[in-house]
């Protein structure tokens, strides 16, 4: 079946054509009834039909055109239009469709499984699913292995504050934070791993760029060093930004991203210590929120939050790593420096304009006895996690790698203010229907 797309050029003009699609605007007049008819895709296209000749339609029901396609610069979306010879109705659909205009965020969530049909959401979805193409190509390119670790754990990654339990028959087990541990067993035997699966965050703070299940993408390696992984992620994220705003200008333009800026990012990413981090927000004189939630000046040991990382990148023109945070700040995993006492060898990447935290990876922690004190630390009892530490114990090696979340990634290059709307159906503490 033709889409609108392929049908509106030069060419079709004065052939018949057909298209199957929805009503997407209806507009009647006396002699003439105007539709636009929107494909699946989004793609739409203009179809004209004499009122008296038409049955009565409604917004969103279902119908196949034919008619013979003409150029008259008055029709929306491109100058084409259907006049329509026959119209078969396939569903009529109810009046009532909640979708129009100008409708509150909170009621649009509430119908996404409608609201996917609308412009917005279609181009969203259609840079998503770019983005997704180029990173699995990047990672063929590149002799990458793609694997897919379980979802179903046994034990905490990012701490346990934010896991989500579930009964598994007899026990306790939870959905995973994240697949970082399951990919560091596979680099003995597989080399380089990388995986796309959803992890998922317990998170009580509703913030605009945090969701209960995001799509995670993460990568392990084999006998690399932290400057080998940090250049990885950006050569990763460069090879997607530069092919997808190729591939999508037109729904990143339509989504009022900043395209130029966008095209002009090049490798190597810029990078500032975690110290010249704080020093920079001390200078600006930048406050946070202490436990009783009084404000004072951050100081060192305190983490990089949302208004820290937005404070530093607001005026940034390519993604900044943060290097060397304190080691007690960082999960378990991450390798203290030998050269430095209390440095982690691990960095954060931030998106510039304010959009924060991407990406985040570093060298692993190979010290046995250093993860086992570090697990303690946090409140995760090592017993649970004695095949994590056989790794350390047969043939270990450096190794490192990093989480990547395609919804932040897209929030940012597509300049969307709410991760609720970089996924289809978002899951968030107060959301998980539709
Ligand atoms: P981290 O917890 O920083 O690190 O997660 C990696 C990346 O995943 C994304 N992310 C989220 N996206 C949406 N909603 C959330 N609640 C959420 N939480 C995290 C962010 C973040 O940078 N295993 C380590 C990474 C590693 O060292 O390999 C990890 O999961 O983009």
């Amino acid at each position: 079946m033709n889409r609108a797309n392929d049908i509106k050029t030069p060419i079709n003009v004065g052939k018949e054509v057909k298209i199957r699609g929805w009503v997407h605007r209806l507009r009647k007049q006396k002699e003439k009834t105007f539709i636009l008819i929107r494909d699946d895709r989004g793609g739409v296209i203009q179809c004209v039909f004499p009122t008296q000749k038409i049955v009565p339609l409604t917004i969103e029901s279902s119908i196949e055109v034919t008619g013979m396609l003409a150029k008259d610069d008055r029709a929306p979306e491109g100058g084409y239009e259907i006049r329509g010879s026959s119209l078969i109705v396939i569903n009529i659909a109810d009046v009532d469709f909640p979708i129009g205009e100008y409708q509150s965020a909170e009621l649009l969530l509430d119908y996404r499984h409608l609201t996917v049909r609308t412009r917005r959401m279609i181009e969203i979805a259609k840079i998503r699913a770019t983005i997704l193409k180029f990173a699995r190509e990047f990672f063929i390119e590149d002799d990458w292995m793609e694997v897919t670790p379980p979802i179903i754990v046994k034990g905490a990654v990012e701490g346990g504050s934010t896991l989500f339990k579930l009964r598994y028959f007899d026990e306790e087990a939870f959905l995973s934070q994240s697949a970082q541990l399951y990919l560091e067993a596979l680099i003995f035997s597989l080399g380089p791993v990388w995986s796309l699966t959803p992890s998922f965050r317990a998170e009580k703070s509703r913030t605009v760029r945090h969701l209960a299940e995001f799509s995670h993408l993460e990568a392990e390696a084999p006998g690399v060093c932290l400057n080998e992984i940090l250049s990885v992620e950006e050569r990763l994220i460069s090879y997607i930004i530069h092919n997808t705003v190729r591939e999508r200008s037109d729904s990143l333009n339509f989504l009022k991203s900043d395209v130029p800026s966008i095209t002009h990012i090049n490798v190597p990413f810029d990078r500032i210590t975690y110290h010249h981090a704080i020093d920079t927000l001390q200078s600006r004189d930048f406050k946070i929120l202490d436990a009783r939630g009084k404000k004072r000046t951050i100081d060192v040991g305190d983490d990089l939050n949302i208004d820290s990382e937005r404070e530093l990148t607001k005026s940034a023109r390519k993604p900044l790593f943060v290097t060397d945070y304190p080691i007690q700040i960082k999960p378990f995993y991450v390798k203290e420096d030998v050269h430095r006492k209390g440095v982690g060898l691990s960095a954060d990447l931030l998106a510039p304009k304010g959009f924060g935290e991407i990406a985040s990876g570093g060298m692993r922690e190979d010290d046995i006895l250093s993860i086992k004190k570090r697990m303690k630390i946090e409140g995760l009892d090592p017993l649970h996690y004695e095949w994590y530490l056989d790794l350390r114990r047969f043939g270990s090696v450096p190794h490192g790698g990093f989480g990547l979340g395609i919804e932040r990634l897209l929030r940012w290059l597509a300049n969307i203010e709410d991760i609720k709307d970089t996924v289809l159906f978002p899951r968030t503490m107060s959301r998980i229907i539709p």
